[in-house]
């Protein structure tokens, strides 16, 4: 038998509104306790209600009481919610009251967790409602409201049924194996894993875009000392965040900060310019840059078209094969139209894509974020609408990942049936981890900790 949970559901301090939210069998009955009014718990689901709480004879505040009924609730149980006004102290006295009255305080996420428990959504999506809360742009927000309706779940429970059918034709299989009959044929269960696997291995490339646009697209902006990327961040945010100065190596530390690009949020790094260098300060900062550069997705190289040649260039090319690399032709304001006309010809007959700016006097800006933003939605870094943004689901997908190529393997090698449905059963427990088909209590203590309370 469940109880009553009650919690606040708006931020903790002084709003206009707070909602208090309370879900269990006994969530109308309790908050009629202390409700005067209509009877609440006559009324039909989905009404607002007008009334006054009261501690006794007094009267608390005036408030509109949501009501929703099992299982038509976002717990699936029966559930109030009282606008009150938003004080501290009127909230924390119509808990009180609620706590007197029978309810229990929420624990951290336990609503959604109630709505998981009862069936509302899987775990991948109940975890994509905290995404939703925490999601800051367009794209994480997107992100999030697709998984929380179904995202990729849907499939891969689709597909881990289809296995689980010939986990159980296997089991038969074992029951006559006096027999020696097959009830699968093998071919049939390597096509169905290949189907399988192949939607895995799409999820798990998406992880490296979908991390990148819950958390921003790790970017690098490198080059040589002097070449202006100081110049361009600080461009970039609009804002004096680094030190920009003529003397060659005056950023030694990297400067780090989120910026939002037609809905996309990337972690932009301003580093030490890259250099030969006997200054041990210098060096480290070298040294950061690097380790920058070996972590990021994107590399923003700004270089000046007088010192670097197409050589220096396609050596950075050379060197970084495992990021994008967008080349940005600094300080253009110092050129001719001839000497620019000349680079870009240059840059043609090797096949380099190059914008060509001014940081220092702000033009070819927006060229350079149409170019980033082109970079980052192009085929071969994003993978489609359904991505993974969640490290749990990504560490069950290699682990899913592993075991069907096993059972490729043992089909191969047709070992014997019972090795066979145990590599079945350890596939399907591990996409059955992401859905929430296998969960333990760990698992959803852990997840559900992390939500904020009265979620
Ligand atoms: N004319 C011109 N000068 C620029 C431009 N961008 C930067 N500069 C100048 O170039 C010098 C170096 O700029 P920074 O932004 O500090 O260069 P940096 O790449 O950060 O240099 P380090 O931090 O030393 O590696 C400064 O004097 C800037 O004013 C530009 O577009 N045009
Ligand atoms: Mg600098």
């Amino acid at each position: 038998m469940t109880d009553t949970i009650v919690a606040l559901s708006t931020p903790q301090g002084i709003g206009a509104i707070g909602v208090i939210r309370i879900s269990g069998p006994e969530a109308l009955e309790t908050t009629q306790k202390i409700f005067k009014g209509k009877n609440l718990t006559t009324q039909a689901s989905h009404t607002l209600h007008f009334g006054y709480i009261m501690d006794k004879q007094e009267v608390i505040d005036e408030v509109v009481v949501g009501i929703f009924k099992a299982p038509n609730s976002f717990t699936k149980e029966n559930v109030a919610e009282i606008s009150c006004h938003g004080s501290g102290y009127i909230i924390n006295k119509i808990i009180q009251l609620l706590l007197q009255h029978g309810a229990r305080y929420a624990k951290a996420g336990e609503f959604t967790q109630r709505a998981f428990i009862n069936g509302r959504f899987d775990l991948a999506q109940a975890e994509a409602v905290a995404d939703l809360i925490a999601s800051d742009n367009e794209a994480s927000h997107k992100a999030a409201l697709n998984q929380m309706r179904g995202g990729f779940s849907l499939e891969l429970k689709e597909l881990r049924n289809e296995l689980l059918n010939f986990a159980s034709l296997l089991e038969l299989e074992l029951d006559f194996a006096e027999e020696d009959v097959d009830f699968v044929h093998r071919d049939d269960l390597k096509k169905t894993v290949i189907k399988l696997n192949t939607f895995i291995l799409t999820l798990l490339q998406s992880f490296s875009y979908g991390n990148a646009i819950k958390n921003g697209v790790p970017t690098v902006i490198a080059g040589r000392p002097n070449a202006g990327k100081s110049t361009l961040l600080n461009t970039l945010f609009n804002e004096e965040k680094a030190i920009v100065s003529s003397i060659a190596g005056t950023t030694r530390d990297v400067i780090e900060d989120e910026l939002v690009i037609n809905g996309i949020k990337f972690r932009l790094v301003d580093t030490a310019g890259l250099r030969q260098t006997k200054d041990t300060l210098e060096a480290l900062g070298i040294e950061k840059t690097k380790q920058k550069i070996a972590k990021a997705s994107l590399l923003l190289y700004i270089y000046d078209i007088k010192t670097e040649s197409m050589a220096d260039l396609l050596q950075i090319v050379q060197s970084n094969q495992h990021l994008k690399i967008i080349f940005v032709a600094n300080q253009i304001d110092k050129y001719t139209e001839i000497e620019i006309q000349n680079h870009i010809l240059q840059a043609k007959n090797n096949e380099l894509d190059i914008v060509f700016i001014s940081a220092k006097n702000k033009t070819g800006i927006d060229a350079l974020k149409n170019k980033i933003i082109a970079t980052v939605l192009s085929s071969n870094f994003s993978t489609g609408d359904t991505f993974v943004t969640n490290m749990r689901h990504y560490e069950s997908l290699k682990n899913a990942n592993f075991a069907l190529e096993n059972i490729l393997l043992g089909i191969e090698n047709a070992i014997y049936t019972d090795l066979l449905a145990q590599e079945i059963r350890q596939a399907n427990y591990y996409i059955g981890e992401i859905t929430g088909q296998v969960t333990n209590d760990e698992i959803l203590g852990n997840i559900f900790s992390k939500f904020c309370i009265g979620k």
